[in-house]
């Protein structure tokens, strides 16, 4: 039998934390053989509701789930964490500027890595979910002394799995039937949601649209439609509930770290995490950027070797190009 793993989850008592402790209690996540133990981060105005939570938890009675503590301090939360769900973070609110924005989650982030590197079980593997998750997987990284650049990544798994389901819808096709989608880039609204390799129950997945739509509709479609959809689709979610995605934020959180951790058939084909760059694509090192990427379980590796066509490598440039300008916003207020 396996002993339990630690999960630290940071903003544990947010929306999107009450979506993800009940199916990472029950096993959705690391699988039913995985026992855990749940350690929930939160700001002290956070932990009555997380609190609230845990007796909820309780009330399951979760044959996996060993134990729940909640804690407002930081070292406490994450000591002995093999893994770290981040979670938590400084919402945008009118009239703050992007600086503001970059140095008020630097304030969140940075204490957060460093706390890692001194508390954490030494295989941790953070994931960050809080935005502007790629810039603040970044600076957790750079404060976390020792811990090995690989161990953190970023969720853009919900964008890839938005494209999925467009597809699917276009392509009358099963979301499981479709294959090898790409998110490049960050997570905003310059990403680049990329089918060129991307396969549908086998088939080339423009050549299906070209079939259905004629090719220049198929390219407009895709330019003009999905493109668009898929980027800024949690703006649509917002407009349409009147509050941002939740349950499909941690149904993407838990898809990304069971491959993670478990690994990811190969006849999945491959999905998308934002990891720290060593250069791939002409991605910068350093730079926490989505690409396409396969499991083993023992983390996730960039696919290497993909042609690239003008329309996309212009695109992914423009992404990256945000990215560095947020690296170089966080360089100017003195934190990375
Ligand atoms: P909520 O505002 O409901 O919850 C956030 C929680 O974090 C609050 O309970 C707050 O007290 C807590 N918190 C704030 N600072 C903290 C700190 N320093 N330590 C511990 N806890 C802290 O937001 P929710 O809807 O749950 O969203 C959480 C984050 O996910 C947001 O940053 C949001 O933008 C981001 N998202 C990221 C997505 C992605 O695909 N990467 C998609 C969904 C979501 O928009």
């Amino acid at each position: 039998a396996h002993s339990p793993t630690t999960i630290t989850i940071t903003g544990a008592g947010g929306q999107i934390g009450y979506a993800l402790l009940f199916r990472i209690a029950a096993g959705d996540m690391l699988g039913p053989d995985r026992p855990v133990r749940l350690r929930l981060l939160e700001i002290p105005q956070g932990v009555r509701s997380a609190e609230g939570a845990a007796l909820e938890l309780q009330d399951c009675a979760f044959p996996l789930l060993h134990s729940v503590d909640v804690t407002d301090d930081v070292g406490r939360g994450f000591h002995g964490a093999d893994l770290a769900l981040l979670v938590g973070a400084r919402p945008r609110t009118a009239g703050m500027e992007r600086g503001d924005l970059l140095a008020a989650n630097a304030g969140i982030f940075g204490p957060q890595g460093a706390a890692i590197a001194a508390h954490a079980a030494d295989g941790i593997q953070v994931v960050t979910v809080g935005n502007p998750a790629n810039t603040n997987a970044l600076i957790a990284r750079a404060a976390a002394d020792g811990v090995p650049a690989e161990r953190f990544t970023a969720l853009t798994r919900l964008d890839h799995n938005r494209a999925v389901g467009q597809l699917a819808q276009q392509l009358d096709a099963r979301p499981d039937g479709i294959r090898d989608v790409t998110i490049w880039g960050n997570h905003s609204a310059s990403q680049f949601p990329d089918v060129s390799h991307a396969t549908a129950d086998g088939t080339s997945v423009p050549a299906l649209l070209a079939e259905r739509l004629g090719p220049e509709a198929a390219a407009q479609w895709l330019d003009d439609v999905f493109v668009p959809r898929v980027a800024k689709r949690g703006a649509e979610i917002i407009e349409v509930r009147g509050s941002s995605s939740v349950a499909s934020a941690a149904n993407a959180a838990i898809d990304h770290v069971r491959d993670l951790v478990r690994g990811r058939p190969v006849d999945a084909g491959w999905t998308s995490a934002a990891l720290v760059s060593r250069g791939e694509y002409g991605v910068p090192e350093g730079l926490v950027c989505s690409f396409p990427v396969r499991s083993d379980g023992s983390g996730y590796q960039v696919v290497e070797g993909l042609d690239l066509d003008g329309r996309a490598r212009a695109r992914i440039d423009a992404s990256v190009a945000e990215l560095v300008a947020e690296r170089a916003a966080v360089q100017e207020l003195g934190i990375l």
